[in-house]
């Protein structure tokens, strides 16, 4: 089994603490812009190689590493919607990472006030919901960790009025393999 990737994906850490907490025995393998351009049809990180399967999607490949342990992925409607709710707000905020790194004007277009309001509205409702993360199943848990370490470490957004998100990274950062799979500093 391979997994492509890299080291500062959101989406990419939590594979890679899937297979770590699974046991799955999978080769690294670093992959920038140009290497998934041309070896997914996505053209993104992560993707996974494993003999005739090749997955092009986190939720599929995070999927497929549970059930290939024997274990469920996201059985529970409410931790699946907290995991797609995090979706959103990692794709927007990716996204505009990514133009403003390609050097966009980023007030350019009303389009990105709207995609900054909805990280902004998205993060103060899980704010409010004051999830409890132990009760959510594991991969709510995770996506929802790697979404807000991603976004304090590539500076998207703040914490500093929310505390509960606040205290639940702490929580996370506490963890071995979550420390274990931290994006090496200054990447
Ligand atoms: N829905 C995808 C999202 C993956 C994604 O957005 N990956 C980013 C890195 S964090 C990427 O490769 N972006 C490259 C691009 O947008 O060109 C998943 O869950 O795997």
């Amino acid at each position: 089994m391979q997994l492509f990737g890299s080291f500062t994906s959101p989406y990419v850490r939590h594979v890679r603490i899937a297979l770590l907490q699974t046991g799955t025995a999978c080769e690294f393998i670093e992959t920038d812009a140009k290497g998934s351009a041309v070896q997914s049809p996505t053209m993104k990180v992560p993707f996974l190689h494993d003999g005739d399967v090749a997955l092009s999607d986190s939720t599929s490949i995070i999927r497929y590493i549970r059930e290939q342990a024997g274990h469920t992925f996201l059985p529970n409607i409410y931790s699946l919607d907290i995991f797609c709710l995090i979706n959103t707000i990692m794709d927007s905020a990716i996204n505009l990472f990514l133009l403003e790194r390609n050097g966009l004007d980023m007030n350019a277009n009303p389009y990105f006030d709207r995609q900054r309001a909805r990280i902004e509205a998205s993060l103060d409702h899980l704010e409010k919901l004051e999830v409890d993360a132990q009760a959510l199943d594991v991969d709510a848990k995770l996506r929802l960790e790697c979404c807000l370490a991603w976004g304090v470490y590539r500076e998207r957004f703040s914490l500093a009025a929310r505390p509960h998100l606040q205290k639940l990274l702490n929580a996370a950062q506490a963890d071995t393999l979550f420390a274990q799979t931290a994006p090496p500093a200054g990447a």
